[in-house]
């Protein structure tokens, strides 16, 4: 740090040098995260002082969050849900496991997940002390395969966990029938959402992924993806308040006695944006844009195919998945761990921006 401070002028220029060498969103093919809508920019630079770990000296903006968990939960078939804002996917799945893992004491406790699970398990495998049980996909599928899935189960299984809209390929897991298993072997289910959970809801003909169906305990689901929200924001829903009350810890020397949530100083500015976009689009503006999110994958998975790449499955969600191929310059497109191309058609990678991709494509091939 320097001695003597920089003049507001300097520094904005500085900020907009760094600005420009953030790929433009033009350009990324890659990303779950997408440019938040206008409205959830401005509830967020209204509540940038804001301070969730302390509601109880922030009312309004822990008056948002409460809405904002009570719409979600509206939104996910259960009314009464508890839950919170996050910082996202990982710390949502972290707490859900520390949730289960609260219910059922065990000397050796493992967790079983699908194949298709986020790389934050393997985290939260370290740090809550868990040994991790994959399961491997379905012959020709990229879901679990459910028979597998209650083979490994056994009394040391302190939670399973699902995926609405995987990372890799935005499958969704046969949600119904690991409840069924889960609730005969008494196991805590929760289903990761992250991604899925602002999609799913919006489709024409949606599966059952929620609180909908019986013995799904919580769900995750980050308006910083599908949700247009501003970065960072995940929100973690519960069924049982027993579940919430179990990961209580006091605060004695705040305003606010206790908190159930990892971090301690949360921001109200994010809760404040998801919270803005939601009511603005409703449910009617969220199926729109993922109307054309659907288009705009079938365009582009067409466009691929009619250029002979091959796509691995056909697209469930706003993500389509091919055969490797070398992608033109400028374009930000990942991998799958089995090295497959991953395109992420999140709402700013529009119909425009699938024809310029498509546009490169044609002219790499003929040179
Ligand atoms: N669960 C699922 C199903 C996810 O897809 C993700 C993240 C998480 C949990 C973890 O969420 P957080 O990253 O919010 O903790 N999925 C994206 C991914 O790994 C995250 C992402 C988004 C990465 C934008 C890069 C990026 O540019 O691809």
């Amino acid at each position: 740090m320097e001695e003597k401070g920089t003049p507001r002028e300097v520094i904005s220029a500085q900020l907009i040098g760094y600005r420009a060498l953030d790929t433009p969103h033009t350009r990324i093919l890659s990303s779950m995260c997408t440019i938040p809508h206008q409205i959830a920019e401005e509830a967020k630079r209204l509540f940038a002082a804001s301070n969730l770990g302390d509601p109880a000296v922030f009312a309004g903006a822990a008056k948002i969050e409460q809405l904002l968990i009570e719409s979600l939960g509206d939104l996910l078939h259960c009314k009464t849900a508890s839950g919170w804002m996050t910082s996202g996917g990982t710390e949502s799945n972290l707490q859900a496991i520390r949730a289960a893992k609260k219910r059922k004491k065990t000397e050796k406790p493992n967790i079983v997940v699908p194949e298709s699970a986020h790389f934050s398990f393997y985290k939260i495998c370290d740090i809550l002390g868990l040994e991790m049980r994959t399961v491997p996909y379905a012959p020709g599928k990229y879901i679990a395969d459910t028979g597998r899935m209650a083979e490994l189960i056994d009394k040391n299984t302190i939670a399973v966990s699902a995926v609405a809209g995987s990372t890799e390929y935005g499958t969704i897991d046969d949600i119904r029938t690991i409840a069924k298993i889960t609730r005969e072997t008494d196991t805590y289910l929760h289903v990761d959402a992250a991604f899925g959970g602002f999609v799913i809801p919006f489709l024409k003909n949606p599966v059952p992924f929620d609180f909908a169906v019986e013995g799904v305990d919580s769900v995750s689901l980050d308006p910083h993806k599908m949700g247009l929200g501003t970065i960072p924001g995940g929100c973690l829903l519960f069924r049982e308040e027993e579940d919430v009350k179990a990961l209580r810890v006091s605060t004695p020397y705040l305003i606010s006695k206790e908190q159930t949530t990892l971090t301690g100083t949360r921001p109200g500015a994010d809760a404040a944006a998801a919270y803005a976009v939601i009511t603005y689009l409703g449910r009617e503006g969220f199926r729109d844009i993922v109307a054309g999110c659907m288009e705009n994958t079938r365009r582009l998975t067409a466009g691929l195919s009619a250029f002979g790449y091959e796509k691995v499955l056909d697209p469930v969600l706003n993500l389509t998945v091919f055969r490797d191929f070398a992608v033109p310059d400028g374009w930000m497109v990942s991998h799958t761990g089995r090295h497959e191309l991953r395109f992420v058609l999140m709402p700013h990678v529009t119909r425009d921006v699938v024809e310029a991709f498509l546009a490169d494509i044609a002219e790499q091939k003929q040179k």
